[in-house]
């Protein structure tokens, strides 16, 4: 490792004094113009990781859902999957290492990682739309240049795509093609093939308008619009031509706000849907005859997407195990539903689509999504050779539903929740279930909740467990959530430090949406009262 050129190179980069950034759920992410250090040395780190696992590392540079001014890095691990947690301390202190602290931070991370500064280096990357996004990105590139790193720039590319690539250049084109066409091809061959095993193809040119959040993602559907040529036309909305990235619009938006996006011209019980800055999340939703509009969310696609899957399995007669993963946001109904009528095991976990994936890969068939639409599904390498072999050597219907399920492993992307493919696999699946969006949406009824935030001096001072169902620290929170649960039907309270933004979360939901939001209000106050609230006690209706 050439210090002097890392030390050379990293003043051109240098780090603004004091300056203390923390590698979160999603990575690193906060205003755009303090990252320029942070990229230089997450593309130096990069290398170390490519070193250490002898594999290709992705960086994406985006900030996904946040405001335009914002910007973010992650890493992405060989299997295209999230960067591992030991990692992340290296991420955090070598991003926090004062400028002259910083070569010897490096060399550090190197011996503890125990990574053979001989072995070659290969990164990938991949950015956002953000205007702050190119010059951030050729940072990435000169911190991977300086510790002779070997990298291909794909330039723009949603971040699951970037994760799509990583994984294809890591398993010797096995899993796809590491090009874009690549990645075009595999998923619009495999959603024609699924679609044509509908019984009645009905609509041939079955249309849906999606929202892009003014993103990346409006790029690359009109791109991919191209390659599917039959069974799905989409039309897209703010698509970046003039609004502001993520700016009432796009799935946090819909999802947080119970909306629709500006620029969505909705008739009734047409199907729209919206993705985010980055595309690696999806939600749907449609106005009634009455002018209602309803949200359809992570919860409801997972069990639209898992009830056709056992119901393939129950076809091709395999006895391959699915289980459900989902966090403490989900709403109630989804997991009564999903345990109750279709008698598919779930489990919560922790925040953050890194513990779902962890849990998920313990089935056959993993499915697991955020309630902010933010998932996928993983098939174990045992489940994807077993289907492959039945879809070769059964009969007749079961070996239809051995071909269809080939089809959703080669269409849904497996290294983390992807917009496009999700909405593929939606599609398909409404297509050959023959359902409308309202007959999926009366799946359940969602219960009424409400979400608020709370500043806090220190918002650490909250600890959970029970995947952050209760309360730890401080003293009497629990105690305090679980007597105002009890004053309301089918209530449940739940409250948890933020890992993106520097508020605690409050989530309620209860048997109506007064209801809900009184009990969230009552909440709030006491996490205001009891864990150092600042600023103005919290009112209802805020
Ligand atoms: P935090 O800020 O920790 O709640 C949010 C989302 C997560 C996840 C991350 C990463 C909610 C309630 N939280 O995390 O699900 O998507 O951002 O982007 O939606
Ligand atoms: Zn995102």
């Amino acid at each position: 490792m050439d210090l002097d050129a890392v030390k050379e190179h990293s003043a051109l980069h240098a780090k603004p004094s004091g300056l203390v950034l923390q590698y979160g759920t999603a990575g690193f992410r906060t205003k755009a113009e303090h990252l320029d250090h942070v990229m230089f040395r997450m593309g130096l780190l990069a290398v170390l990781r490519s070193k250490q696992t002898k594999s290709t590392i992705g960086v994406m540079v985006t900030a996904s859902h946040n405001p335009e001014e914002d910007n973010g890095v992650k890493l992405v691990d060989p299997l295209g999957e999230m960067l591992a947690p030991s990692w992340e301390e290296h991420a955090t202190r070598l991003a926090n290492a004062e400028e002259k602290d910083m070569p010897g931070v490096l060399m550090d991370i190197s011996v503890k990682a125990a990574v053979n500064l001989q072995q070659d280096a290969f990164v990938v990357i991949g950015r956002d739309t953000r205007p702050s996004s190119e010059k951030l990105s050729q940072s990435v590139i000169d911190g991977v240049t300086v510790l002779e790193g070997q990298f291909q720039d794909y330039g723009l590319l949603t971040t699951p795509q970037l994760h799509y690539m990583v994984y294809c250049r890591n398993t010797g084109g096995q899993y796809g093609k590491a090009t874009i066409e690549g990645y075009y091809e595999k998923l619009s061959k495999a959603f024609m093939e699924l679609t044509k095993q509908a019984s009645c193809s009905g609509d041939e040119n079955r249309s849906l308008k999606v929202d892009c959040a003014n993103g990346i993602g409006a790029l690359k559907l009109r791109e991919m619009e191209h390659y599917i040529t039959q069974g799905l036309s989409v039309q897209l909305l703010n698509d970046g031509t003039k609004g502001k990235l993520n700016h009432l619009c796009g799935a946090d938006f819909v999802k947080s706000h119970q909306k629709p996006p500006q620029g969505m011209e909705m008739k009734s019980n047409e199907r729209c849907c919206s993705f985010d800055g980055d595309a690696d999340r999806i939600v749907y939703y449609y106005l009634d005859v009455d002018g209602h509009f309803h949200l359809i969310d992570g919860d409801k696609i997972a069990t639209l997407i898992s009830s056709f899957l056992k119901e393939l399995l129950l076809e091709i007669g395999e006895s391959l195990n699915i289980g459900v993963v989902q966090t403490a946001y989900a709403n109630g109904s989804s997991t009564r539903y999903l345990e109750e009528v279709m008698k598919v095991p779930v489990y919560c976990t922790k925040t953050g689509v890194k513990h779902l994936h962890h849990k998920a890969q313990e089935f056959d068939i993993g499915v697991y999504f955020e309630a902010n639409g933010h998932g996928t599904v993983l098939f174990s390498k045992a489940a994807e050779t077993k289907i492959k072999q039945l879809a070769r050597e059964l009969e007749d219907k079961k070996r239809k539903a051995a071909k269809m399920l080939e089809n959703v492993i080669d269409l849904i992307n497996q290294t983390a929740g992807d917009a496009i493919s999700d909405m593929l696999v939606i599609e398909a699946v409404l297509i050959l279930k023959g359902l409308t969006v309202q007959q999926w949406d009366a799946l359940y009824m969602d219960l009424p909740n409400r979400q608020l935030k709370v500043k806090v001096a220190d918002r650490q001072v909250i600890s959970t467990t029970d995947a952050e169902r209760q309360v730890v620290t401080p003293p009497g929170l629990q105690e305090a959530i679980n007597d105002l649960v009890k004053k309301y039907k089918l209530s449940r309270a739940f409250v948890r430090p933020s890992g993106t933004e520097d508020i605690v979360r409050v989530y309620a939901e209860a048997d109506s949406q007064e209801n809900a939001d009184s009990l969230a209000h009552a909440v709030s106050l006491a996490v205001f009262q009891l864990a150092g609230g600042v600023g103005e006690a919290p009112q209802l209706g805020l």
